[in-house]
């Protein structure tokens, strides 16, 4: 039997995922609130999930370890599209990556301090606005940085707002409008061409109804 290996992350992306697959008649098997299972078995028998960090999601999509993943376009456009088809957008977890610091940041004449996960991305847009910044990596938490003084702003996901807020900090730039994409390895479009391409098609009308 041709399988289906889908990878996403717990989390929103899931919560929001799990009413389209089941649009689609595919149900999942288990709880994966309290399931400690990493791949997890669908009511078709033909396809599981298999469920990881969220910016592991493209790398297990660009080897093949997954057929198909559900990604930010955060993560992606900070992966690159090495590999991978990106061939809808689902529309879900929605957000904007934005500039964020305290409205009176001001570094003087040292360069600009940014505190990001986001760092190619970061690198990319200051480098187009023709600002030489110095990019701090950091894996969470960005809003503590300014705070704690070691970052003069950041690069981070904003959606209601209320994080910078209750941090002090206020929105300053768009870079991008974020929300999650279907992701497919390029060579199980070619192998598995009638099962991916059904797949999408059967998403696209669920999340795109005529
Ligand atoms: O933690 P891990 O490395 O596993 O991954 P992750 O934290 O990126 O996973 P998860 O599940 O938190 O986010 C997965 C994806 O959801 C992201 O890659 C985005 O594409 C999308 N998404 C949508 C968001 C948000 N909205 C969002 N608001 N991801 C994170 N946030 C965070 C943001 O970083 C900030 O800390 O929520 C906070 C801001 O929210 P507001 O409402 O206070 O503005
Ligand atoms: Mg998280």
């Amino acid at each position: 039997m041709e399988t289906l290996t889908i990878a996403l992350s717990k989390g929103r992306i899931l919560k929001e995922t799990l009413p389209l697959l089941e649009k689609a008649g595919i149900q999942l098997l288990e709880n994966p609130d309290t399931s400690r299972k990493l791949i997890l078995d669908t009511s078709d028998p033909a396809v599981k999930l298999v469920i990881i960090r969220a910016s592991d999601v493209p790398t297990y999509v660009q080897y093949g370890a997954a057929d198909i993943g559900i990604a930010g376009k955060d993560v992606l456009m900070e992966h690159g599209g090495d590999g991978l088809y990106e061939p809808l957008d689902l529309n879900i977890a929605n957000c904007r990556l934005m500039v964020a610091g305290r409205t009176e940041a001001d570094s003087g004449q040292r360069r600009l301090r940014v505190a990001t996960k986001y760092v190619n991305v970061t690198r990319d847009y200051f480098a187009a606005g023709g600002s030489q910044v110095e990019i701090i990596k950091l894996y969470g938490s960005m809003e503590l940085a300014p705070l704690v003084g070691l970052a003069d702003i950041i690069v981070d996901l904003v959606d209601t707002g209320n994080t910078l807020k209750a941090n002090g900090l206020e929105p300053m730039e768009k870079i991008a409008d974020i929300s999650s994409r279907l992701i497919v390895n390029k060579a199980s479009m070619k192998m598995k061409h009638a099962k991916v391409q059904g797949f999408i098609d059967t998403l696209t009308t669920i999340v795109n109804p005529a």
